[in-house]
Parts: structure tokens; C-alpha cells; sequence
């Protein structure tokens, strides 16, 4: 990069920063994307004549909103519900609404930026959006979060809408939540507009595999890197932090295509079962019991629990991240490649630190980034979409193929890239770089606005 390139680009980012303090997630994610745009902004002049840099990295719309809701008791309580609309150049916007108590704008905007590249990977016509709230759901009853989701959409409702801004599930929203989201936007607009939602039952308008898509997908994109460099996951051992959606999901087609998964965490602590992780008690256990993982040694005597421990101290070819942001860092990574490891897929938003990531470059780890190995979730949303606007619906078989055809294409378009912008094998740069060419490309084509 010629340094007159790199200055601007280090302007653009202390901008960002300037503009958006104290929100380090947000500054994280934005500074790993500019880091591989130099080359871009050569070949395409016109995107800084546009200032597209600049005007991606501002969100369209950021709305925060109070959310009262009453527990059992009759308490009141009172939370801050999010929605932020990043990018609408390629379509409505699209992503999911994250509730933890750890939530505020900077999760959200880091969030959304991420989404709106993924988004464009997919090669479906979805822009980049996210929500949610700090609200808490743990512990709470059904009819406690049911009450918190109406009055959250009550608020929510007047942005949303199958042509404007589109939302699903992601940490602490699943399908029970998506229920009472859907059914409170259906009363407050009377219209059963299946497509303002995705991640719905199958019996009111949601999708098979979408429950599935993210975890299974994320391994297909670890299989095709496996297959870049001539090997594959058959008998491969695999360590899987997390144990939610998309974990589960990773594990099951891990097992399905022949590995061997030994450990998965919550937020509490890990559990290693070297024979195998019993997935139908996880299921069970996360699933339907809402329990914490340490049950799961409870009932298997021979699988360990470790309260607090570190999931990527177990030895693995592959690792999994599938929990949250920042929870693999540079000494993580370290131990990982010291140990063996050969592979890495983000089944999780930025769950490496950019020391961890340079790590696993610098050591030639084949390393599948969020943004393209995490695609299949809202790629099968958008599935989930064109199923409803076509009052159709599609099997498990036809479904999961193209979830796997899409899943193969983003790892080829990211490859190919990387190869093209003279950083052949980082998926890093990749996907940064064939993320932005899409939106910025629309976003000329649409002319300032
Ligand atoms: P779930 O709520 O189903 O599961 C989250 C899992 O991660 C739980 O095991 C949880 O443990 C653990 N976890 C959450 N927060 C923390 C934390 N701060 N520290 C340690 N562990 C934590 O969420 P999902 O599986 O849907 O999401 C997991 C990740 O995947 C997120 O990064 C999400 O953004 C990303 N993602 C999700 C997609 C989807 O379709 N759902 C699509 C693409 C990416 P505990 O129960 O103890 O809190
Ligand atoms: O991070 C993500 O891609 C998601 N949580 C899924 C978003 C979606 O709209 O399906």
C-alpha cells in the first residue's frame, strides 16, 4: 500500500474512532475490514472520489428505545432495545437481534458492519442490519420473556417490514423468542407478513435448516478449505466452544461428516468427553432443559468438567469458535497451532482477537473468518424470504443443498480474491475485500445518497 493510501485510510479510521467513542468493538471490527482495503482503493478510484469508505462505515440509522416490561411479581423493569441500519445498498436490511446484558451500541454497530459484508457474500439481495437489547433472559420465565418481547416490538415494529429491515435470531434469541416477536408484530399491524421475520417454526411460515444453517454451514466452509489444501475432516478431532445454536449445529454435521468432537462450553465453564460429545443430551440439556453445560458431566461420568476453564487448551486439528466476540486471543491461538491444530471457522461474530488472527496467518492455519464461514445463517434467511414471498415450501434435502452450493461459492469467491489481491489463502482479506466491492459497487450505481 503506497503510504499516501495508507494515511487516508488511518484518517478515515480515527474518525470513526472520533466519532464513535468508547465503542472498542465497534473500532475492532472496523479497522480489520480498512486493513485490507488498500489495494481496492487502487484498482477502484471511484470508490474514494464517492467516499464509499466513509459513508459505510456510518451506520443509515441507529434507533435506541426504552423497553418496560413487568416480571411476575408485578416489578417493572426497564431496558434499552437497539436497532441499527447499517447498509441498505444491495437490499432490506437484514440480521439478527442479540439479547445479553452485555449489549449496547457498540455491540450492535460492530455487529451490524460485519453483517452488512457477510450479507453481501451470500450473493442474496439482503443489506446489513442488528438489534436487541441488555435485557437478561436467563432465569427469567417464558411468560417474563414473553412480555419483554412484546413491548421490545411494540417499539420495534414502526422500522420493520418484509421490504424494509428484516430480523432473526442470535445470542439469546431463538425460535421461542422469535414466536413472540412475530406474534406481537402480526396483532399490532394486522398483516401476517411472514417475510418481517426469519428464523420462525415451520409450521407459521419458517424454513427448515434455517435452525441448522449457521453451524452446518460453517463446517462446509471448513470442508472446502480442508479440500483447498488436499485434506478433509474424516477422523479429524474437533473442539467446539459454546453450546447454543450454532455450536450445536456445528457439531452435529462435524459428527455427521466423520470427526470426532471433544469438547463444548457455556459461559460458565467447558466439558470434555473424549469418546465423543453426546449431542442428543446437549440438545436436550440446552434445548429443552435451558441448563447449564456442567449437567452434562452430571450424567456422563466419563466426560469432565472444568468451571471457568479454556477450551482451546484441549488439543484439535479443528477449532470451532461458536460463542461469542474476543473469547479466542493471541495466547489461545498460540497454544492451538503448538498443539496441532490445522483449521479454524468462526462459527461465531469475532470470536478471535486480531492478535489470535495473526497468529493463525502467520503460522498458515487455514483460517475461515466469520463473515464468510458464519454466511449460512442469514443466507438461509434469505431463503427462509423467498420461501415466503412465494407462499412456498421447500424440503430438508432441497434446502440444505443450497445451503451447501452457497456455502462452497462464498469460500470460492473468497479464495479466488484473496488470490487476486495478492494475498493467496487469507480468507481475511478475502472476504473484506469481495464483502466491500459488492456494496460499493451498488453504492455508486445508487449515487449519493
Ligand atoms: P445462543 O444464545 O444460542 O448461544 C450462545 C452460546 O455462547 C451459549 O453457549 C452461551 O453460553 C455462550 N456465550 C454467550 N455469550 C458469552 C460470553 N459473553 N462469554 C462466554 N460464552 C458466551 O447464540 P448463537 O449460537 O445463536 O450465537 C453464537 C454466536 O454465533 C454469536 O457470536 C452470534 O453472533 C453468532 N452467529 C449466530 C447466528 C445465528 O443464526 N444464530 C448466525 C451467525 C453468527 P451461556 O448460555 O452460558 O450464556
Ligand atoms: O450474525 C448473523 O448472521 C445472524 N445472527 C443471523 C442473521 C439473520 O438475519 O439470519
Amino acid at each position: 500500500m503506497s503510504s499516501v493510501l495508507s494515511e487516508r485510510i488511518e484518517a478515515i479510521y480515527r474518525q470513526v474512532i472520533a466519532r464513535n467513542p468508547g465503542e472498542d468493538e465497534f473500532h475492532q471490527a472496523v479497522k480489520e475490514v480498512l486493513e485490507s482495503l488498500g489495494p481496492v482503493l487502487v484498482k477502484y478510484p471511484e470508490f474514494s472520489e464517492q467516499k464509499i469508505i466513509e459513508r459505510i462505515c456510518e451506520p443509515e440509522r441507529q434507533i435506541i428505545f426504552r423497553v418496560p416490561w413487568q416480571d411476575d411479581h408485578g416489578e417493572v423493569h426497564i431496558n434499552r432495545g437497539f436497532r441499527v441500519q447499517f447498509n441498505s445498498a444491495i437490499g432490506p436490511y437484514k440480521g439478527g437481534l442479540r439479547f445479553h446484558p452485555s449489549v449496547y451500541l457498540g455491540i450492535i454497530k460492530f455487529l451490524g458492519f460485519e453483517q452488512l459484508f457477510k450479507n453481501a457474500l451470500t450473493g442474496m439481495p439482503i443489506g446489513g442490519g442488528k438489534g436487541g437489547s441488555d435485557f437478561d433472559p436467563k432465569g427469567k420465565t417464558d411468560g417474563e420473556v414473553m412480555r419483554f418481547c412484546q413491548s421490545f416490538m411494540t417499539e420495534l415494529q414502526r422500522h420493520l417490514g418484509e421490504y424494509v429491515d428484516v430480523p432473526a435470531g442470535d445470542i439469546g434469541v431463538g425460535g421461542r423468542e422469535i414466536g413472540y416477536l412475530f406474534g406481537q408484530y402480526k396483532r399490532l399491524t394486522n398483516r401476517y407478513e411472514s417475510g418481517v421475520l426469519t428464523g420462525k417454526g415451520i409450521g407459521w411460515g419458517g424454513s427448515l435448516v434455517r435452525k441448522e444453517a449457521t453451524g452446518y454451514g460453517a463446517v462446509y466452509f471448513v470442508r472446502e478449505m480442508l479440500k483447498a489444501r488436499k485434506n478433509g475432516l474424516e477422523g479429524k478431532t474437533c473442539v467446539v466452544s459454546g453450546a447454543g445454536n450454532v455450536a450445536i449445529y456445528t457439531m452435529e454435521k462435524l459428527q455427521q461428516l466423520g470427526a470426532k468432537v471433544v469438547a463444548c462450553s457455556d459461559s460458565q465453564g467447558i466439558v470434555i468427553h473424549e469418546r465423543g460429545i453426546d449431542l442428543d443430551l446437549v440438545k436436550q440439556l440446552k434445548e429443552v432443559e435451558r441448563r447449564r453445560i456442567s449437567d452434562y458431566a452430571v450424567r456422563h461420568k466419563d466426560a469432565r468438567y472444568i468451571a471457568g476453564g479454556n477450551i482451546w487448551e484441549i488439543p484439535c486439528h479443528v477449532a470451532m469458535p461458536s460463542a461469542t466476540q474476543n473469547e479466542l486471543n493471541g495466547r489461545d491461538a498460540k497454544m492451538l497451532v503448538r498443539n496441532g491444530c490445522i483449521a479454524v471457522g468462526e462459527g461465531a461474530n469475532m470470536p478471535t482477537t486480531p492478535e489470535g488472527v495473526r497468529v493463525f496467518l502467520d503460522a498458515n492455519i487455514a483460517f475461515g473468518p466469520g463473515k464468510a464461514a458464519n454466511a449460512g445463517g442469514v443466507a438461509t434467511s434469505a431463503l427462509e424470504m423467498q420461501q415466503n414471498a412465494s407462499r412456498d415450501s421447500w424440503t430438508f434435502d432441497y434446502t440444505e443443498k443450497k445451503l451447501d452450493e452457497i456455502m462452497t461459492r462464498i469460500h470460492a469467491d473468497t479464495h479466488a480474491t484473496a488470490e487476486e489481491f495478492g494475498a493467496p489463502g487469507n480468507y481475511v482479506v478475502g472476504a473484506n475485500i469481495a464483502g466491500f466491492i459488492k456494496v460499493a459497487n451498488a453504492m455508486v450505481a445508487l449515487g449519493l445518497i
